[in-house]
């Protein structure tokens, strides 16, 4: 595969320097910014999460697409008008082609993002929740581009697993299927996003940064092209209460039947459904999850670079 040439893909200027000098960085997404988040809680997320891997002794690099440039490390400027304009759109790794083509703004998935980091020499990213298979997925093949992507970025991955949104079984089995290696961090159950335990079980778990920078060495020196997962639950103490989460979530699911919601617009839509019916509970527990990720995320960076 072709690298992607200097025009087509911008380094900010302290990312750049950070990479040459082997110093710690930590990639992070932007289509949780822009279609994941409300406004105007998109953009102080979008800032502090920056903050706090600086305050780690990290440099962030959040990822988008600003006027067709995929941008690894946007500036405070660029992250501010991805969370404030309308016509932004959600880009995926089919997508960057497009939006460069058409010189559009662009929120980076988690796979547009780990894609554009790895090329980068970006070696750990942090996210909330990761794409996967959706319900119905045996009928519609709806399956996030993260999982396929993911299988050939070698990047290590922080999450709190995938929403009940989606099909966690099936996606369980894809990553199984896609050899990518899923680790529980201090934790044996995948977690739910919202829920500490997602009622699936983990094989493998680690207890430090240092087993992370382990796993992914090990990873190296195999050739394996696979991402690691790093599965970080939510604190059990400040999970949404997994009764309203289920009632929750069937209501989301009927709301996006009846309005023939499908395609790349199925998360967004869910998403903001539950975020209406916790009456912002969920946006809380969202973000307390995000940022356990981005801390987590920033250690395991520093372990890395070592
Ligand atoms: N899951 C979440 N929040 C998110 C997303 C997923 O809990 O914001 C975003 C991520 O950017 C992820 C993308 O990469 O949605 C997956 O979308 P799709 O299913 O269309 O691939
Ligand atoms: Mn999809």
């Amino acid at each position: 595969m072709q690298s992607p040439s200097a025009a087509a893909v911008r380094l900010g200027d302290e990312v750049a320097a950070a990479i040459a000098d082997g110093r710690p960085v930590l990639a992070l997404e932007s289509t949780i910014l822009t279609h994941g988040l409300p406004r105007p809680r998109n953009l102080e997320v979008g800032l502090e999460s920056e903050e706090l891997v600086r305050q780690a002794g990290v440099v962030p690099a959040t990822i988008g697409v600003i006027d067709g440039v995929a941008t690894v490390g946007l500036g405070t400027a660029e992250i501010e008008r991805l969370c404030t304009t309308d016509a932004v759109v959600k880009v995926s790794v089919r997508d960057l082609p497009i939006a460069r083509a058409k010189c559009l703004d662009g929120g980076t998935t988690v796979a547009a993002t780990a894609w554009l980091a790895h090329r980068a020499g970006i070696r750990v990213m942090s996210t909330g929740g990761l794409g996967g298979v959706h319900r119905g997925a045996s009928e519609t093949f709806d399956e996030s581009a993260d999982l396929t992507t993911l299988a050939t970025t070698p990047i290590t991955l922080v999450s709190a697993g995938v929403k009940s949104i989606l099909d966690i079984g099936a996606t369980l089995e894809r990553l199984e299927t896609l050899n990518i290696p899923v680790v529980g961090y201090r934790t044996n159950r995948y977690p739910g996003f919202y829920v500490a335990d997602s009622g699936f079980a983990l094989d493998y778990r680690i207890e430090s940064p240092a087993d992370a920078a382990a796993l992914a060495r090990a990873r190296d020196e195999l050739g394996s092209a696979a991402a690691v997962l790093v599965a970080n639950p939510v604190d059990e103490a400040k999970q949404l209460d997994p009764a309203f989460h289920d009632s929750v979530l069937a209501e989301a699911l009927a709301a996006a039947s009846d309005a023939g919601i499908s395609g790349h617009e199925t998360t967004p839509f869910l998403l903001d459904q539950v975020q209406r019916a916790t009456g912002g509970r969920s946006l809380e527990v969202n973000l307390e999850v995000y940022r356990g990720n981005v801390a987590l995320g920033a250690e395991i960076a520093r372990a890395v670079a070592g």
